[in-house]
């Protein structure tokens, strides 16, 4: 087999890149290791950035996103015995964004894929990019009982955290950045109406957020040490939980029912640098994690594979390999400054298991401050808003 440009990773990043490249006349096969059914199954993100929505428009992606969406002016800040304060991303950085579920983006991204015939090769296994640092690159994998070799002109590795992408690059060759938080995430999806916004609570029993995909779908989390098990936590002992770290009108607020999904994630960044290694070029969580308190890990699935689809455009249309040469400068700033936001969020809002005194006393001033501070206040706005594509206008 042979295409233009091979993409590992049939997640939101790898078949984000495919469908732009199309659109930019470039050729492409997607190598993904899953089934179809369970890259669909898996419950993610909920919230995009206003940048990610018009990325997604901008390349025919946008009409269930525009009908169905719910379009958002900012998100509400709880912390126990305070007023609740609202961070009003429209007013300060006139940008809104939108909740709309990763799992309705997959296959809104799938639907597009078909619509164009597009070779997407699921339960694609034993996956490995080769000779990546010559030019004549390829990438080896089984499908459907086959030994297969496919020969392209550049890589994307796509394939999220635990890809293999990132592994074949030497550690002499790259630097790899970690922080890992001693808790976790659980969070439940169920069939029933969300509060009116999204709501982030900081409570001396732990973190919680209040999130939606439809209006009568929500989700939400709360922070467990990393030793729970899903077995542990019933429905019934879930929503007492959840109830006990609002404060007394959200909670009673908060519709309870039957959940179709729960699950425990660990809280978890890194950055490996660069996103580059010959002609494979990284994407999206297989080059950076964060943990989800900033909403930022789609997000930046979405910056990179724009900006590695517009450097790939510029190689293959113009002949210029300047923006593939600045492709992982350009991608890590953002990736960066997404990394440092969503990381200070998570200090901000958690309950940290070794926390003195004087570290919650310097918490609590911060929320103070943020409550209180026009400027605080503008800057997450800003910054939960997204920063803007450096050369677009988004
Ligand atoms: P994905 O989605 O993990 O896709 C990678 C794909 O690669 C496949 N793969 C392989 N294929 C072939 N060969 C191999 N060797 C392969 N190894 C892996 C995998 O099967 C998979 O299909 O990465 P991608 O495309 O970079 O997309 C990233 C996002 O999925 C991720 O950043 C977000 O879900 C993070 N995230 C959030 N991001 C936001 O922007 N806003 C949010 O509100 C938000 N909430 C969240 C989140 C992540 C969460 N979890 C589960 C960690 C909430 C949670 C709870
Ligand atoms: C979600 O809706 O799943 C969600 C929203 C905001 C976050 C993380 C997850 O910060």
């Amino acid at each position: 087999m042979k295409t233009q440009v091979a993409i590992i990773g049939g997640g939101p990043a790898g078949l984000l890149l495919s469908e732009i490249l199309h659109r930019n006349g470039i050729e492409s096969v997607v190598l993904e290791r899953r089934s179809r059914a369970y890259v669909l199954g898996r419950i993610r993100a909920g919230v995009l950035e206003e940048g990610s929505v018009k990325v997604l428009c901008d390349n025919g992606l946008g009409d269930r996103l525009l009908r169905d969406g719910h379009v958002h002016d900012g998100a509400q800040l709880v912390w126990a015995g305070r007023d609740s304060f609202f961070i009003d991303c429209y007013k300060e950085a006139g940008k809104r964004f939108t909740t709309y579920g990763q799992t309705q983006v997959q296959e809104d991204l799938f639907a597009a894929a078909d619509r164009r015939n597009a070779t997407v090769l699921d339960e694609a296994t034993d996956v490995m990019p080769m000779d990546v640092t010559t030019d004549r690159p390829y990438v080896t994998f089984k499908h459907r009982g086959e030994n297969l070799r496919l020969d392209c002109d550049f890589v994307a590795g796509c394939d999220g955290k635990h890809g293999v992408s990132r592994s074949i690059i030497p550690a002499d060759q790259q630097k790899f950045y970690e922080k890992v938080f001693p808790f976790g995430w659980l969070g439940v999806l169920s069939e029933t109406p969300p509060i009116e916004h999204l709501t982030y609570a900081n409570h001396p029993r732990g973190f919680a957020l209040a999130s939606m995909r439809n209006p009568m779908l929500s989700r939400y989390y709360i922070q467990v040490p990393l030793d729970n098990r899903i077995e542990d936590w019933s429905d019934d002992r879930f929503w007492t939980e959840l109830k006990a770290r609002y404060p007394k009108e959200i909670a009673d607020a908060i519709v309870t029912g039957p959940s179709i999904e729960k699950s425990i994630a660990p809280l978890r960044s890194f950055v490996t640098e660069p996103m580059r290694y010959g002609r494979l070029f990284l994407a999206g969580d297989a080059a950076h994690i964060v943990p989800p308190t900033g909403a930022k890990g789609l997000n930046l699935a979405v910056s990179d594979v724009f900006y590695l689809s517009r450097a790939l455009a510029s190689h293959f249309n113009h002949g210029s390999d300047a923006m593939l040469d600045s492709y992982s400068e350009m991608a890590l700033r953002r990736v960066w400054s997404s990394v440092r936001f969503s990381w200070w969020l998570t200090n901000l809002m958690h309950r940290f298991p070794d926390m003195s005194e004087f570290d919650q006393r310097a918490q609590e001033a911060e929320l103070n401050f943020l409550a209180t501070s026009h400027h605080a206040h503008a800057s997450v706005a800003e910054q939960y808003a997204g920063l803007p594509f450096e050369g677009a206008h988004i």
